[in-house]
């Protein structure tokens, strides 16, 4: 007995000294902004400057797909899926008003514009193209290239078409053959102006809030699910992209995929649990895709919850770039209450976008240097903040994009940054509650008005400093 207990004893000085030295040696990357340079940034002229929507959150008529079906629902005690019961509905009314937007893009001064394509409009039957949204999505092109902006398409950015999502989406692997042949009748049909493609848009995302937090669409709570269909994502991106290289123009064309990272910290960096539970999360949302990615292997396996292993040696070299989404990081503290395991903690003096999620620069400086480890051109595929009254936007443009300098002058190959988002628009879940837009819109009278807080994102693009004004 006396050695059983000795060896705790032993075990838990040896679990508390880890801790100690971790937290020590590991500590919150923070940086005191009263010292930081904000108004000397620049940036080489070479960087491409864009703004990013998607089909679904801005054309409007996206009414025969995953996500028109389920803002009609109720979750289980009656309430419905979106905030406000709010539909996406007409939208920004961006498929009729793409000339106007265009406009606006040009007043900003971007060269490049990331959008989606919705899958439930060209193939709104399995096997049948309807060749007029084909034609809508060319004469988008075509009024771009007219502004100088060069195109970038998303391919499926967490939207399908109905018979998709009643054939179990990604949750099964022949379901990446019918995406694989919509892939290839897109790009075959608008390569001749489409020189740069995302596959899909934050898989983490869309497998995490479809299948384990059940925000999105089919709304399950499965994290052996979560995984499997986060694989299937992986093997589907990589699939993709191997069929577009074979096609013609393939070898040209630069196809990569819009990863999101989100780091989640222990809100006691002295507690091994706190660590343990926010590291299981990491790996699920950010890491266990980046290794699939350099590796070809993919590996998720949380004792007890999810163990998903495959071989992918098509993804390993899949990236003519990688695309990075960043927003902020989370805290959590783990909790001894199975109905509430953790919760999420915020700084004292934290400022808080709308979401609400913290503005954080310092991580998408760590983000940056976590894609850079993938060995390809990183492009930021979406970066903004949610900020209706527009009394943060400017001091959060400012500070993520003295960030991206900073890890720029630190070698990382940044080659593009695509704002998020050119206008407010349909924020999924959170309904037209959340205002990401450089341009508000007044969604009664579809009128869009330049916000003040889009101000730096402007002197960005004409290569001032962010001296502020
Ligand atoms: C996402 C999507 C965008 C969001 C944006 C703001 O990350 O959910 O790519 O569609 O609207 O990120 O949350």
């Amino acid at each position: 007995m006396t050695v059983v207990l000795g060896l705790v004893g032993v075990a838990f000085l040896v679990a508390g000294g880890w801790m100690v030295w971790w937290n020590l040696s590991c500590p919150e990357l923070r940086w005191d902004w009263d010292r930081c340079d904000v108004d000397e940034t620049r940036f080489p002229k070479e960087i491409l400057w864009g703004v990013a929507t998607a089909a679904h959150q801005v054309e409007g008529g996206c009414d025969n797909n995953n996500w028109s079906h389920w803002e009609k629902q109720t979750n289980a005690r009656g309430q419905p899926r979106i905030k406000n019961d709010d539909k996406a509905g007409m939208a920004c009314d961006h498929w009729n008003r793409y000339s106007q937007d265009i406009r606006l893009m040009k007043e900003l001064g971007v060269k490049a514009y990331r959008f989606s394509v919705e899958w439930s409009k060209l193939e709104p039957r399995r096997g049948e193209f309807d060749d007029a949204a084909f034609a809508h999505y060319l004469d988008l092109c075509d009024a771009l290239f007219e502004a100088g902006i060069s195109p970038v398409v998303t391919l499926h950015h967490f939207t399908h078409p109905l018979w998709f999502h009643e054939s179990g989406a990604f949750e099964k692997r022949e379901n990446i053959e019918p995406f694989a042949r919509f892939c290839e009748e897109v790009f075959g049909r608008l390569r001749s102006r489409v020189k740069m493609w995302c596959t899909i848009n934050e898989p983490a995302v869309f497998a995490t809030q479809g299948y384990f937090t059940g925000l999105f669409p089919p709304g399950r709570k499965d994290l052996q699910q979560t995984g499997e269909v986060l694989v299937n994502l992986l093997e589907a991106h990589a699939v993709v992209y191997r069929r577009l290289k074979a096609l013609p123009g393939g070898a040209e064309a630069r196809i990569g995929l819009a990863k999101s990272i989100f780091q989640f910290e222990p809100w006691r960096r002295a507690s091994l649990l706190d660590w343990m539970v926010t590291g299981a999360v990491n790996r699920l949302f950010n890491d266990c895709l980046l290794d699939g990615l350099r590796t070809g292997k993919f590996r998720l396996h949380i004792p007890g919850l999810v163990r998903v292993k495959r071989s992918l040696p098509d993804a390993r070299g899949s990236l003519d770039f990688v695309g990075l989404n960043y927003y902020s990081h989370l805290h959590a503290r783990v909790r001894l209450d199975p109905k509430e395991p953790f919760e999420l903690r915020y700084r004292q003096g934290d400022t808080m976008t709308d979401m609400p999620y913290v503005i954080y620069p310092e991580g998408f400086y760590r983000a940056l240097h976590q894609v850079a480890t993938l060995g390809v051109p990183i492009y930021v595929t979406e970066n903004g903040i949610a900020d209706a009254k527009d009394d943060r936007r400017a001091l959060f443009i400012r500070r993520y994009l003295y960030a991206m300098h900073r890890a720029i002058l630190a070698g990382c190959d940044i080659q593009g940054y695509f704002y998020w988002s050119l206008m407010d628009n349909f924020e999924w879940s959170e309904g037209y509650s959340m205002r990401f837009g450089l341009y508000e819109v007044d969604f009664k009278t579809q009128e869009r008005r330049l916000r003040e807080g889009a101000k730096p994102f402007l002197q960005a693009i004409r290569g001032g400093s962010l001296q502020s004004t």
